[in-house]
């Protein structure tokens, strides 16, 4: 990016800025919801949009000024409407959780049953956890995976949904590698009469891409963020069928929100517009592919991988295979420069902060380039610096390899 007037006017935020730059150049970024951006996203979000209120829809504002505004709105819903195959689409909503917070809002009243996955078994927190919003204000009935296989119990969540008859049923995850049994849901759902919301926020580039399977034509409702798999910026959108297009609406403004940022709707709508091409199918192919290769390699290597594999972008290894906390390995990563995050592992005996899984992702990575053969390597320096975590020297040398290989693939913003 060029700088030359933030380089005037604030040198110090400068240098922080190019600080974290030449981190992510120079190290490996694992995180499952994260990903690089391309020059236009971030071009987009540093336009003059930034500088426009515009609480309301298009057409009917609140503030004077914005037919411009509009336009950009309804290119985004334009296009999230044809790469999901969406009836209606709000993509006001700033991030994950107030999408998810309006959803509730829009089908939901305060103390109605939902049924959710819970945190330790993959879920999200705004999918029904006592410590956020929605296990406070909502009556969650939480869902597990089988302990033994990894994958989600369908029985016991159509058992559980016949037993509690909740209003709403979420399917959505966290951390979960397997592909998501949207009809199954569907017809439970349809057995008791609760609404169906699929939370897509890790998988939404996937499903996009065609190479995962899509909720939104058959679900009542699905929240997505825009800058996981989907590589648009931090965000959030709602897509529903039209009968309920009015009630989200309202829920997202002026329910849970006041004015949207509409420089980063600008953003979501490049990004909508890259994630219909060729390369983005590809990318999506490969970053499921790449997955698959470092789950083998995890599990060669001697790693227990819950659900022995993946069918997305994500694994969650379980630590407890090489006697290490989740949290003592993210260090031991961040230390040769690959970031994962900590992760619960299903019936987790250890509390969040400090679990006993990592979660580690190939979508950023792809996104650089990377292919099966450097997933392989990735997992050879992440099992030799686990077991060599008590010597610096060898994670340092760990570390200049690391940096090496990182520089071959540089990010999208800086070719
Ligand atoms: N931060 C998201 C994730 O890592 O999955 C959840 O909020």
């Amino acid at each position: 990016m060029d700088y030359k007037n933030l380089e005037k006017t604030d040198p110090d935020t400068l240098a922080i800025i190019q600080k974290e730059e030449k981190r992510q150049e120079t190290e490996l970024e694992m995180i499952a919801s994260e990903n690089y951006v391309s020059s236009a996203v971030l071009e987009a979000m540093a336009s003059v949009l930034n500088n426009k209120y515009s609480e309301g829809y298009p057409g009917k504002r609140y503030y004077g000024g914005n037919q411009v505004i509009d336009e950009i709105e309804i290119l985004a819903q334009t296009r999230a409407k044809k790469i999901f195959g969406a009836e209606h689409v709000n993509v006001q909503p700033l991030s994950g959780s107030p999408a998810n917070a309006a959803v509730y809002m829009a089908f939901l009243k305060p103390g109605d049953k939902v049924l959710g996955l819970k945190l330790d078994h993959g879920g999200h927190l705004s999918h029904g956890h006592k410590v956020n919003f929605s296990g406070m204000l909502y009556d969650f009935v939480q869902y597990e995976v089988d302990e033994k296989t990894g994958y989600i119990d369908m029985d016991e969540v159509e058992k559980l949904a016949l037993k509690e008859k909740p209003k709403m049923i979420v399917a959505g995850f966290s951390a979960y590698s397997r592909e998501i049994d949207w009809e199954r849901f569907k017809e439970i759902a349809d057995k008791i009469g609760a609404y169906t919301f699929a939370d897509i926020a890790h998988t939404a580039g996937l499903i996009a891409a065609g190479v995962m399977k899509n909720p939104v034509s058959y679900f009542d409702v699905v929240s997505t963020t825009t800058h996981k798999t989907l590589r648009g910026p931090i965000g959030a959108m709602i897509m529903c069928r039209e009968e309920h297009a009015k009630k989200v609406d309202r829920a997202v403004f002026p329910g849970m929100q006041g004015g949207p940022h509409e420089h980063i709707t600008a953003a979501k709508a490049v990004s909508f517009l890259e994630a219909d091409t060729e390369d983005f199918k590809n990318y999506a192919k490969q970053t499921i592919l790449n997955a698959q290769a470092l789950s083998n390699e995890m599990i060669k290597l001697g790693y227990k991988v819950i659900s022995d594999g993946t069918d997305n972008h994500l694994i969650v290894v379980d630590m407890n295979s090489k006697s290490l906390s989740g949290k003592e390995a993210e260090v031991v990563l961040e230390n040769i420069g690959i970031s994962v995050s900590r992760s619960t592992i299903p019936n987790d005996p250890n509390p969040p902060m400090n679990p006993s899984g990592i979660r580690i992702g190939t979508a950023a990575l792809t996104t650089r380039g990377m292919q099966e053969k450097e997933m392989k390597q990735i997992a050879k320096w992440i099992d030799s610096s686990v077991g060599n975590k008590e010597n610096p020297e060898y994670l340092e040398n760990i570390k200049k390899d690391v940096e090496k290989l990182s520089k071959e693939f540089p990010l999208p913003s800086s070719k």
